[in-house]
């Protein structure tokens, strides 16, 4: 069963932005969807807790440059 993350996602400024954390995201083991809302700083990802957990996805995209923390 997949798990859901919400996280707000500070420092985006145009939508190849919300494009590359989105990819950096889907490249982790364990992602079935990743949307990430640019306009609201939101990030949502539907994830296998098995393989991946809400830390890991939050220092992912906190690697790719932006201050990422978990709402839910
Ligand atoms: Mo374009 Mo968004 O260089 O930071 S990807 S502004």
């Amino acid at each position: 069963l997949e798990s859901r993350a919400l996280l707000s996602v500070t420092g985006m400024t145009c939508s190849a932005c919300a494009g590359s954390v989105e990819k950096a995201v889907k490249r982790l083991p364990g992602i079935k969807e990743a949307v990430v809302d640019v306009l609201n700083n939101r990030a949502q990802v539907m994830f296998y807790p098995s393989y991946v957990n809400e830390e890991t996805i939050r220092e992912t995209i906190e690697d790719v440059g932006f201050e990422a923390t978990l709402i839910m």
